[in-house]
C-alpha cells in the first residue's frame, strides 16, 4: 500500500488538510494571514521592482493568480517531499511541515500591521497538516516496519480504510477551504449608506462617444471594469462602524474621523480619471467615474496642518503606505478622500469604505485605498512603500492617449470607418489629438464631450481604409500646444512616454 507516490499524495493531501483548516481560520480572524497568502504577499513586497514591473505589463491582473498558483504549487511540490520524507522518519517528514509553516507564520508575522493572532492560521495549518500526515502513514504503516499498520497490510479492510481516510481528508480540505472563502466573503460585505447629497455637485455627464463610435472605452467606467491595482492579494474585512480615519503628525491637534463624522461633512463631486505609473503605452491601468468625497483640505483644516510637513503619509488598514506632495494635494485642485465612485459605495477592490483621490497625480502618490491615517511628515523623516522601491515621489501624470479602435493586429473591413480612442493629461489640459496613417501627415482627431479638466478626452478620426497593412499611430497635444513626445521612457520610475502605434490589416 505504500510506494514512493503514495507517500508524496499523502504529503499533499495532509497539507491541502491544514492549509484548508488555515484558510478558514484566517477568513474568521484576518484572511490575508492565510498561509499561501501571507506568504504570496512577502513575495510581493520582495521582489525587485523590474521583475514586478515585467509581470505587470505581462500578466496585467492576472498577475495576482499566478504568484498565488506559484506560491501553492511550490507548497505542494515540498509537501510531496515532505511525504516522501516520512519513508525514512515521520519525524524527518513532519520536520519539513513544520518548516512551511514556520515560513508562513513569518510571513503573516512580519506583515506591516501584523498583530499576534496572525500567527494562529499558520499554527493550525502546521497542527492539521502534520497530524493528518501520522495518521495516513500510521493507517499504511512503514516500511521499514516500526510503524505498525493498524490492520494487516495489503488486507482489503486495510485498503478500504486507507481510501476512506484518503476520501474523508480530501473532501474536508474542499469543505474547509470554501468555507473559509464563504466566510470572508461575508464578512467582508460592504455595509450600503445614503449618500448624502452633495454640497458641490458636479454637472451632469455629457453622453460619451461610445454609443456612436462603438469600441472607444466608455466615457465613464463602470465601476465592475474599473482598472485595479495594488499590492494585495486578499480584500480586507473592514467593519464601517468601528473604522476611522486619524490624521496625525505634524498638526496641531490629532483628529480622528469616523464613518458617520464624513457623511456629516460638505460631500463634493466631481469627475476624475485615474491613472496607474504602470500603464505602458496603450495600456488598460486608467479608467474615469464620479467619485464623491470630502475635500481633503476640509479634513486638513480641522487639524490644522503644521509647518515642517511636506508629505501626507496615507496608511491603510494593513499598514500600507503611500506619500503624497503636500503642496499639491493642497493647491486648491480637487484632491478628496472620497466614499462612493458612480453614486455608489466605493467597491472593496477600489478602497471601501473610503480612499484619497488627487486629480493629475499617478495612484501610487496619490490614491491610498483602506485608508485609515494621514500622517504629515516629511519626506526626509519618513518614506512610503513604493519610494522605497525607488519610485519617484513627485509623479504628476504624463500626457498620453491609446487608439481603443481598431484593434492592434485586428483586421478591419475596408471602406469607410474610424479610428478612436481617449488621451488624458489630467488637471494640466489637453488641445488635441492628432492621427497619423502609415507615416503620413498628422491629421486633427474630433474630440469628444468635454467632462472637465481632470478627465479623459475620447476622440475619433474617420478613415477611408484601404486593403493591405497600415501602421496607426496617436499623440495628444497638450495646453501649450506641445505634441505627446515619441521618446520611449519605460514606466519605472515615474511613468511611461511614447507614442503608440498599431499595425491592423484591412480586407
Ligand atoms: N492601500 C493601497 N492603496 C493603493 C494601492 C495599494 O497597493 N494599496 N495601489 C495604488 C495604485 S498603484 C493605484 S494606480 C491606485 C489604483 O486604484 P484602483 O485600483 O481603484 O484603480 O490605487 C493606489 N492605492
Ligand atoms: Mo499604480
Amino acid at each position: 500500500m505504500r510506494t514512493r507516490l503514495t507517500d508524496a499524495l499523502y504529503g499533499v493531501l495532509a497539507t491541502l488538510l491544514g492549509v484548508a483548516a488555515g484558510h478558514l481560520v484566517a477568513a474568521l480572524t484576518d484572511p490575508a494571514s492565510s498561509p499561501v497568502l501571507a506568504v504570496g504577499s512577502t513575495v510581493i513586497d520582495l521582489t525587485p521592482t523590474p521583475v514586478k514591473e515585467w509581470a505587470v505589463q505581462h500578466f496585467g491582473t492576472r498577475d495576482k493568480p499566478i504568484l498565488i498558483g506559484s506560491v501553492f504549487v511550490g507548497v505542494l511540490v515540498l509537501a510531496a517531499v515532505a511525504g516522501m520524507l516520512t519513508r525514512r522518519s515521520r519525524a524527518a517528514g513532519s520536520a519539513l511541515l513544520v518548516l512551511l509553516v514556520g515560513l508562513a507564520a513569518a510571513a503573516a508575522l512580519t506583515r506591516p500591521a501584523a498583530t499576534a493572532s496572525d500567527v494562529l492560521p499558520a499554527l493550525v495549518a502546521g497542527v492539521v497538516g502534520v497530524v493528518a500526515l501520522w495518521w495516513l502513514v500510521r493507517l499504511t504503516g512503514s516500511r521499514d516496519g516500526r510503524d505498525r499498520p493498524r490492520r494487516p497490510a495489503g488486507g482489503a479492510t486495510s485498503r478500504r480504510a486507507v481510501l476512506l481516510t484518503v476520501g474523508a481528508m480530501a473532501a474536508g480540505a474542499v469543505v474547509l477551504g470554501a468555507a473559509g472563502r464563504q466566510v470572508a466573503r461575508a464578512r467582508g460585505a460592504i455595509k450600503d449608506f445614503a449618500l448624502p447629497r452633495p454640497a458641490s455637485p458636479a454637472q451632469p455627464l455629457p453622453q460619451g462617444l461610445e454609443a456612436e463610435y462603438p469600441g472607444i472605452a466608455p466615457f465613464r467606467t463602470p465601476n465592475a471594469d474599473f482598472y485595479r491595482v495594488d499590492t494585495r492579494l486578499t480584500l480586507p474585512v473592514i467593519d464601517l462602524d468601528t473604522w476611522t480615519l486619524t490624521i496625525d503628525g505634524d498638526v496641531d491637534d490629532e483628529v480622528t474621523f469616523t464613518f458617520d463624522d464624513l457623511l456629516g461633512m460638505d460631500l463634493v463631486e466631481r469627475d476624475i480619471t485615474l491613472t496607474c505609473v504602470s500603464n505602458d503605452i496603450g495600456g488598460p491601468y486608467v479608467s474615469a467615474t464620479r467619485f464623491t468625497g470630502i475635500r481633503l483640505t476640509d479634513l486638513l483644516d480641522r487639524a490644522g496642518v503644521g509647518t515642517r510637513a511636506d508629505q501626507i503619509l496615507s496608511t491603510d488598514v494593513d499598514g500600507m503606505t503611500i506619500s503624497t506632495p503636500l503642496d499639491l494635494a493642497t493647491d486648491g485642485r480637487d484632491a478628496m478622500i472620497a466614499i462612493a465612485m458612480d453614486g455608489k459605495p466605493l467597491p472593496r477592490e477600489h478602497g471601501y469604505p473610503a480612499r484619497m483621490v488627487v486629480p493629475g497625480l499617478y495612484g501610487y502618490v496619490s490614491a491610498c485605498k483602506w485608508i485609515t491615517r494621514m500622517t504629515l511628515t516629511t519626506y526626509a523623516e519618513k518614506s512610503a512603500y513604493w519610494t522605497e522601491r525607488g519610485w519617484k515621489t513627485d509623479a504628476p501624470i504624463k500626457l498620453m492617449s491609446r487608439i481603443d479602435t481598431p484593434k492592434a493586429l485586428g483586421k478591419v473591413k475596408a471602406g469607410k470607418t474610424f479610428i478612436g480612442g481617449v488621451a488624458w493629461h489630467q488637471h494640466q489640459g489637453l488641445a488635441g489629438v492628432q492621427v497619423r496613417v502609415d507615416g503620413g501627415a498628422w491629421r486633427d482627431a474630433t474630440f469628444g464631450p468635454d467632462g472637465g479638466n481632470d478627465y479623459w478626452r475620447q476622440w475619433y478620426v474617420d478613415w477611408d481604409a484601404t486593403p493591405g497593412q497600415h501602421t496607426l499611430a496617436v499623440r495628444a497635444i497638450d495646453a501649450d500646444g506641445t505634441p505627446q513626445t515619441a521618446a520611449r521612457a519605460t514606466p519605472f520610475p515615474d511613468g511611461a512616454t511614447g507614442v503608440q502605434s498599431i499595425v491592423v490589416t484591412v480586407v
